[in-house]
C-alpha cells in the first residue's frame, strides 16, 4: 500500500477495501488517535508540571465508580478521551472506566438535523495508573461496537452489552519508552509508533501476530497460589521450559510485549474474587479481539472470551491471552485440574 503511513492515511486507505465503506468508523479511529495524543503530551510533562499524584475534589481523594483512587491523570484522560467522543458524529454513546452509567451522545443539539452517532465506544481511558507516580508504561483501551437499537433514540446498554466477536474494531495506546496505537477492524492487527516531533503516527507494525514460540509468562506472582487449580501447574511447566516472568502492572503493557515477543497474560479469578479485576467491555473484550486476529485464544477460565455474552457495564473477569498454542495448554491444565478437584 504506497503511501499508507500515517495513521489517517492507512485507516483511510484500508475503507476503501471494503465495498459500500461510508468513512464513519475510519473517522472515529482517526478521532481516537487526536486523543490519544493530546493525552500523550500530557504524561509525558507529568513530572515536571506537578500534576502526578491523586486527583482531589472539594479538598479530598477522588474514587471512580468502582470506589478506586483516581489519579489526576485518570481524570484528565477520561475528560480528554470522551470530549473528543463526543464531539465525533459518529458516537452515539460512551462508557468509560471512569464514570458510573452511559455518556450519553446527542448530536441533535448541534443542528442540521443530526442526531444519534450509529457506533459505541467502551474505553478505559488511562489503564495502569498506578504505574503513573512511578513512571511506568501505562495505556488506553478502546473497543468500538456498531449500535443495536433504533438510531431515532439514545444509545441503550443492549448497545454495549455484545460479545467481543461483535467489535468492529478495537485497540490500545501504549505510553511506553515510546508512544504506539495499536488497533485492528477485523482484518489483522496493525500497530503505529508516534513521531513527537511530526506529531504523527506512522505504521511500524503491519500485520502484528503473536509468536509460536513463546518466551514469558506475566502474571501477578501473589495471585498464584490463589488462582483456579490449573493456573499453577501451567505456571510450572513454563519455569521447568525455562520461559521467563515479566509483569508491569499495566495490562496494555504486558499484552504488548507478550503480542511482540511471545507469551501469555494471566489475570486469574481468586477465591476471594471468583470474577477477577480486569474489565470485560473496556479491557478484556478489545484485547480479545485484537489477541484473535493476531493468532491468539482468549478464555476466561472456562469459556472463549470471544463469545461470552456480557450483562452489566462494568462486569468484571478472570483474563487468560496469547498465542492459540500456549493457551491450549493453558486450557488443558485448567480442564485437567478440575477432573482431579471439581470445583
Ligand atoms: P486499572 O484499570 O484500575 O488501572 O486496573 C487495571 C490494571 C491492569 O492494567 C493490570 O494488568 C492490573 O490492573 C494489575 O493489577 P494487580 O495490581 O492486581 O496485579
Ligand atoms: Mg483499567
Amino acid at each position: 500500500m504506497i503511501g499508507a503511513n500515517t495513521l489517517q492515511e492507512f485507516v483511510v486507505a484500508r475503507q476503501a477495501e471494503f465495498a459500500g465503506a461510508t468513512g464513519d468508523l475510519s473517522r472515529l479511529l482517526t478521532d481516537i488517535g487526536t486523543a490519544a495524543k493530546m493525552v500523550n503530551r500530557h504524561i509525558n510533562r507529568a513530572g515536571l508540571s506537578g500534576i502526578l499524584g491523586a486527583h482531589q475534589s472539594n479538598g479530598n481523594g477522588s474514587t471512580n465508580v468502582q470506589g478506586e483512587a483516581q489519579q489526576k491523570l485518570d481524570v484528565y484522560a477520561d475528560d480528554t478521551f470522551t470530549r473528543v467522543l463526543q464531539s465525533c458524529l459518529k458516537v452515539g454513546g460512551i462508557v468509560s472506566e471512569e464514570q458510573p452509567g452511559i455518556i450519553h451522545v446527542d448530536h441533535s443539539k448541534r443542528g442540521e438535523g443530526r442526531g444519534y452517532g450509529k457506533y459505541v465506544v467502551c474505553i478505559d481511558p488511562l489503564d495502569g495508573s498506578s504505574n503513573i507516580d512511578v513512571n511506568i508504561s501505562v495505556g488506553t483501551i478502546f473497543g468500538i461496537h456498531r449500535r443495536r437499537s433504533p438510531l431515532t433514540g439514545p444509545a441503550t446498554a443492549e448497545d454495549f452489552l455484545q460479545p467481543a466477536k461483535d467489535l468492529v474494531a478495537a485497540g490500545y495506546v501504549l505510553y511506553g519508552s515510546s508512544t504506539m496505537l495499536v488497533y485492528s477492524t477485523g482484518c489483522g492487527v496493525h500497530g503505529f509508533t508516534y513521531d513527537p516531533s511530526i506529531g504523527e503516527f506512522f505504521l511500524s507494525h503491519p500485520d502484528m501476530k503473536f509468536p509460536e514460540k513463546i518466551k514469558v509468562y506475566s502474571i501477578n506472582d501473589a495471585y498464584i497460589n490463589r488462582a483456579i487449580p490449573g493456573v499453577k501447574d501451567y505456571i510450572k511447566s513454563c519455569r521447568s521450559e525455562g520461559l521467563t516472568a515479566r509483569y508491569t502492572g499495566a495490562l496494555v503493557a504486558d499484552f504488548h510485549r507478550n503480542l511482540i515477543q511471545g507469551g501469555v497474560y494471566m489475570y486469574p479469578g481468586t477465591v476471594a474474587k471468583p470474577g477477577g479485576k480486569l474489565r470485560m467491555l473496556y479491557e478484556a473484550q478489545p484485547l480479545a479481539f485484537l489477541a484473535d486476529q493476531a493468532g491468539g485464544v482468549t478464555r476466561c477460565h472456562h469459556h472463549d472470551l470471544l463469545h461470552v455474552q456480557p450483562t452489566e457495564l462494568h462486569q468484571r473477569t478472570p483474563l487468560f491471552t496469547g498465542h492459540a498454542g500456549a493457551m491450549a495448554r493453558l486450557q488443558d491444565a485448567i480442564e485437567q485440574a478440575a477432573v482431579r478437584q471439581p470445583m
